[in-house]
């Protein structure tokens, strides 16, 4: 097995996961210091405040990660480092760390693939109403014109926002993610609504400053229908469940709302016969600035929901056989999903795809001869890696994958107990140390994938 010609091998991180120095250099506080200092919302009380202390260290860790053999490295930058009340004055120390980042990855061959919003978003803005507010759409807009004016001359690959489904619906809806909130319906689809604008004009933006010819996409949440069996009512079940809208709780982890005005121009038929009545009025009139023209789509894809032909051939979830394989933050393991996703977003969106990201918390700990024997990272890469192979062979326009993560990091309400990283981080000592996974990725790499199973034996 190899993947094709200039297949773009890459690995991922977030600024407020891995940057630490929250209070370094004029930085501004951002939703996420603000929620980690209530209790009970983040585990252990942990917080971003040091994280893996990236800020300064950055230049060992960017050894690292050229010396994994990547073409391509995924960071965010952090909007209140930038601007520290989310809008104007810059601070120039902060800007000028993602120059030294930039520069320092360039000059070990590894192109920067920069995030603009992965979800640390400025405290004073929050305050005056963050994402409910419509005014945010301006504040992403100018944000985004200072990243690209200073970074643009060098950087060509940019994304607007990470995974808009969990910032929106887990931080305005479960609450469980900053800003914490707990809003109604209506609410959190403005709220992700004027996301989506902002991905519209920020997308602008980066076309109009950006002077080297960019490259936009976004990356998006995937959580991936795939058909419960390979029966033909099955496969066409779980692709209309691709441009379906739960109607429970989590409706906002659905890929339709989100990308298809992105994409399409329009929010997904079935989202406004639910709740469409509940949309900001005049919603129609954003669509044409919501969708402008993308170069790629990024998606980040771990799980999904196995579906079968219920009632009529309507999509209806399949339940998993008991004891199924489940990562340690309790996500299935199920490759299929990077074989059927691919397929089905490639025929919807019609876009070039990148896995933005894919990887998996494990029980990782520094074994006794001082290695970290990750085997189950592996395994999971591995078979992930193989589903998505096939997929490009079905003619899936997939062209590149990126890993989550780089190094274990700040994991959000989980703090630091669910590591995803290729390399382990000692949080008492900041001491990194490659796992076995990071040196399998090298080979895999390397070989293009050739050292990868042509035919992994049958997950149980
Ligand atoms: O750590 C996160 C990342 O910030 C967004 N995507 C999923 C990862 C694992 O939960």
């Amino acid at each position: 097995m190899r993947f094709p010609d200039g297949f773009v091998w890459g690995v991922a991180a977030a600024a407020y996961q891995i940057e630490g120095a929250t209070r370094a250099d004029g930085r501004g506080p951002c939703v996420w210091d603000a929620l980690c200092t209530r209790p009970g919302a983040v585990f252990g009380g942990h917080s971003g405040a040091t994280a893996c202390d990236h800020y300064h260290r950055y230049p060992e860790d960017v050894v690292l990660i050229a010396e994994l053999g990547v073409k391509a490295y995924r960071l965010s930058v952090s909007w209140p480092r930038v601007l520290p009340s989310g809008e104007q004055p810059i601070n120039g120390a902060g800007l000028d760390f993602y120059d030294r980042l930039v520069d320092a990855l360039l000059s070990r061959g590894v192109k920067p693939w920069v995030t603009l919003f992965h979800w640390d978003f400025p405290l004073a803005l929050q305050q005056r109403g963050g994402w409910l507010n419509r005014a945010s759409v301006g504040w992403f807009a100018d944000y985004a014109e200072v990243v690209v004016r200073r970074l643009g001359d060098r950087v060509q690959h940019w994304m607007t926002l990470n995974e808009p489904q969990c910032f929106v619906g887990l931080g305005h809806s479960s609450g469980v993610h900053a800003p914490g909130l707990r809003y109604n319906r209506p609410d959190v689809l403005r709220v992700a609504h004027h996301a989506l604008l902002a991905h519209g004009r920020a997308v602008q933006v980066i076309r109009e400053n950006a002077k080297l010819k960019p490259l936009i996409g976004w990356a998006p949440h995937g959580s991936m229908p795939y058909p419960a069996t390979p029966s033909e009512a099955d496969v066409q079940a779980a692709r209309t469940a691709l441009a379906g809208v739960p109607a429970g709780e989590q409706w906002y982890f659905s890929t339709s709302w989100f990308a298809d005005p992105v994409v399409l121009g329009r929010y997904p038929e079935e989202g406004l016969r639910l709740f469409g009545a509940e949309l900001p009025a005049g919603f129609e009139r954003d669509l044409a600035q919501i969708a402008q023209p993308l170069d790629f789509f990024g998606v980040n894809v771990y799980q999904g929901q196995p579906i079968a032909a219920g009632e009529n051939g309507r999509a209806a979830a399949a339940p998993r056989t008991p004891g199924y394989p489940h990562t340690m933050c309790d996500w299935p393991v199920e490759p299929e999903v990077l074989y059927w996703g691919p397929r089905f977003l490639h025929e919807r969106y019609k876009l070039p795809l990148y896995i933005t990201e894919n990887g998996c918390a494990a029980m990782d700990w520094v074994h006794q001869d001082g290695r970290i024997h990750d085997n189950a990272r592996i395994d999971y890469t591995a078979r992930y890696l193989t589903a998505l192979h096939a997929a490009i062979g079905e003619g899936a326009d997939v062209r590149g994958y990126f890993h989550w993560s780089i190094m274990d990091n700040f994991e959000w309400a989980e703090g630091y107990r669910m590591r995803f990283g290729l390399i382990y981080v000692d949080q008492r000592t900041m001491e990194r140390i490659p796992k076995d996974s990071y040196m399998w990725y090298q080979q895999v790499i390397l070989s293009n994938g050739a050292c990868l199973p042509a035919n992994p034996v049958p997950l149980r």
